[in-house]
C-alpha cells in the first residue's frame, strides 16, 4: 500500500470512526496476540471516548493471553435483534467468513464496514455501495500498529492498557523481534509503546514463559513426530486427536509449535498438520526465507503472510500430508518427491 494511498485511508477510516454511534469489532477466529491486542486496544479507546461497542470473538480467550488489559470487554453473544444500525471493524483478517460463524451475518447487516490487516490479499470492499474502506498493509508488522496509527490520526490519547495491548501484539506478531515483518518502524514503535507505559518484561514474561505444563507435555509428543524431506528442506510435524487428548490440552496450545519445525537448520519449509477433531485438519505453513507459503496455502483455500500461513480443510491427514509434501517439493525445486 502506498504512503499517501495508507494515509488517505487513515482519515476516511478516523471519519467512520468519529461518526460512528455503535461498532462491533472482530477478528479472525481462535484469535492471536495481534488478533485479541487489537481488538482490546480499539475497545479500551471506544470506551474512553464514549462510543457504545462489542467486542466479539466467538472462541473461549486464550489463557496465554488473558493477562491483558481489558479481557472482560470481549463477548461471544451477539443480541439477537440487531439493527443494521452498527459500524463493522473487522481486524487481522480481510474475509468476512474469516470471524467464524457470526462473520458473514455481521458483514451482511453492518451500515458500514472498516477492515485493518496486513495479512497478503484483497479486501471484500469492491463494489460495495456502503461505506467500506479496508486498509490492508502487509508492511506493518502487526494489525496493532495500524491501530495505533488510525488512533494518532483520531488524536486519541494513548493509555498504558492500550499500549500494552499494542506491544503484546506486536512481540507475539514478530515473534519477540525475530521474524520477516520485524524493522526499523517496528523498534520506533515498541520504543513509543514502553514510554506510554507498556512493561517489555512482564509482556515478554507472559506470552513466552508461562505455559501449562500440558502445552510442553503436548510439544514433547510433537517433537517425536518431526520428520524431514528434500535434504531436510521441509520439516513436518503431525498432531493427532489422541494425542491432545492424552496431554489434556487445547489446540490454542500449538499455536507456536511449528517454529520448533522451522528452527531445524536445514529448513527452509515447515509444517505442523494437526488434526483436531476427526478429519478436520488444519495446517500451519511456515518458510525462513524465498517461500512464499501464503501461495502455497491459498492453494487449500487458506492464506496469510510471505512467511507464515495456513489453511484448514476437511480430509483424512494422511491425504492432506502427502498433498503438502508434493506442493513443497514443487517450490523446493526438487525433481523427485520422497
Ligand atoms: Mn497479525
Amino acid at each position: 500500500m502506498k504512503k499517501v494511498e495508507f494515509k488517505n485511508q487513515l482519515k476516511a477510516a478516523s471519519e467512520l470512526i468519529k461518526n460512528g454511534d455503535f461498532f462491533i469489532v472482530t477478528a479472525h477466529e481462535r484469535p492471536d496476540g495481534d488478533a485479541l491486542g487489537s481488538m482490546l486496544a480499539l475497545g479500551h479507546g471506544l470506551k474512553e471516548v464514549g462510543k457504545e461497542f462489542i467486542l466479539y470473538s466467538g472462541d473461549e480467550l486464550p489463557k496465554g493471553l488473558s493477562f491483558m488489559p481489558g479481557t472482560s470487554m470481549l463477548t461471544s453473544n451477539i443480541p439477537e435483534k440487531l439493527t443494521n444500525d452498527f459500524v463493522l471493524v473487522l481486524l487481522d483478517c480481510h474475509e468476512p467468513e474469516r470471524p467464524g460463524d457470526m462473520g458473514q451475518e455481521l458483514f451482511k447487516k453492518a451500515a458500514s464496514v472498516l477492515i485493518l490487516d496486513h495479512h497478503l490479499g484483497e479486501g471484500p470492499c469492491d463494489g460495495e455501495e456502503r461505506t467500506c474502506i479496508s486498509i490492508i498493509d502487509p508492511s506493518k508488522c502487526a494489525t496493532a500498529q495500524i491501530c495505533f496509527e488510525l488512533f494518532k490520526e483520531l488524536s486519541w490519547p494513548i493509555s498504558k492498557e492500550m499500549a500494552s495491548c499494542i506491544y503484546t501484539a506486536v512481540l507475539t506478531d514478530t515473534g519477540g523481534f525475530r521474524y520477516s515483518n520485524t524493522k526499523e518502524d517496528t523498534f520506533e514503535l515498541a520504543k513509543e509503546l514502553v514510554r506510554l507505559g507498556a512493561n517489555p518484561y512482564e509482556i515478554a514474561l507472559s506470552c513466552f514463559e508461562t505455559k501449562p505444563l500440558s502445552k510442553l507435555k503436548l510439544l514433547g509428543l510433537a517433537l517425536e513426530t518431526l520428520e524431514v524431506h528434500f535434504n531436510g528442506l521441509l520439516s513436518i510435524m503431525t498432531l493427532t486427536p489422541q494425542m491432545f487428548e492424552l496431554c489434556g490440552s487445547k489446540e490454542s496450545e500449538t499455536d507456536d509449535f511449528v517454529s520448533y519445525a522451522r528452527a531445524v537448520d536445514t529448513v527452509e519449509v515447515a509444517a505442523l498438520i494437526k488434526e483436531t477433531k476427526p478429519g478436520l485438519v488444519s495446517v500451519s505453513l511456515r518458510s525462513k526465507r524465498f517461500v512464499n507459503v501464503a501461495e502455497m496455502a491459498s492453494h487449500f483455500g487458506g492464506g496469510g503472510h510471505f512467511n507464515a500461513a495456513g489453511f484448514k480443510v476437511e480430509g483424512n491427514p494422511k491425504e492432506i500430508k502427502r498433498q503438502v509434501i508434493a506442493l513443497a517439493g514443487t517450490y523446493l525445486n526438487k525433481d523427485s518427491y520422497e
